[in-house]
């Protein structure tokens, strides 16, 4: 049991197939009390299901665009818990149109919004989890490839998770005196919500499954075995860093 008597919050479950579900849960089974947050109303019935399936579930309604939304779900849970442990931020925002077309295409408000969404909601969440990380903590994103190499149609989303994981580092660099964590998972493609509708994403995944050293799709639970690593005693060295989850993928030149 890696997360016995460790307490923590999980931003960006949508459905069943969600990355942050399935780290949920494995936080769960290795004996973790986990709060989930629901984005809206329309989500909350899903993610409400889905909580009936873990042990003591806290569930707090919290869009990640809001400030004001953030202090309230924290004041929730503060209500309930007296500290938390750990954080897993899973959530990623870019207008669809964004990642149709060219990136020197991207308009201003469409640039901000994913920046906002998927990059700036990082540092507020560490923010407003840090008065309750008393006795130390474990802070984990997801990220992709897009970041740092041409992905065609990613785009606007590449330039978040750069940003995204500039801020793993800045983050970790301020919270490391309170011995807070805070690293990025980095996950090869899968087939979640978040890529249903992205064309091309079937031979993307036959591109990643015959160069990939490991010769086969990401599996959403290797995903959560890392992150629950990461938030586990497990990693307690480890902070500041993106960690593969891609087969091998990133490490090959074609
Ligand atoms: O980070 C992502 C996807 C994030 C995402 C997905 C959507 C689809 C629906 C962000 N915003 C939106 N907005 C929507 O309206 N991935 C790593 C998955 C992904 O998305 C791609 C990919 C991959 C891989 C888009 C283009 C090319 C490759």
């Amino acid at each position: 049991m890696l997360l016995s008597g460790k307490r923590g919050m999980v931003v960006g479950v949508a459905n069943k197939r969600s990355i942050a579900w399935a780290i949920a849960k494995k936080a769960a089974d290795e004996g973790a009390q986990v709060a989930l947050s629901y984005q809206n109303e329309r989500l909350g019935d899903n993610v409400r299901e889905l909580a009936q399936e873990i042990k003591d579930p806290l569930l707090v309604q919290m869009d990640v665009g809001s400030d004001s939304q953030i202090v309230m779900a924290f004041d929730n849970i503060r209500k309930q818990w007296d500290r938390i442990d750990f954080l897993v931020h899973a959530v990623a925002y870019a207008p669809r149109h964004a990642l149709d077309g060219r990136f020197v295409e991207t308009s201003r408000e469409d640039f901000r919004v994913a920046q906002d969404i998927s990059a700036y909601s990082l540092a507020a969440l560490s923010r407003a989890a840090q008065p309750l990380m008393t006795d130390g903590g474990s802070i984990v994103t997801l990220s992709y490839l897009g970041s740092e190499r041409v992905v065609p149609h990613y785009n606007v989303m590449g330039v978040a998770k750069a940003s995204l994981e500039a801020s793993v580092r800045y983050l970790a660099y301020d919270l490391g005196e309170s011995n807070i964590r805070v690293n990025a998972v980095s996950v090869g493609p899968i087939k979640t919500l978040a890529a249903s509708g992205i064309s091309g994403f079937g031979s993307m995944l036959r591109h990643h499954r015959t160069r990939a050293p490991l010769q086969k799709d990401v599996e959403i639970e290797e995903v959560a075995d890392a992150a629950v690593f990461l938030l586990s005693g497990m990693g307690r060295g480890i902070t500041g860093q993106v960690i593969y989850v891609d087969g091998g993928y990133n490490i090959m030149a074609d």
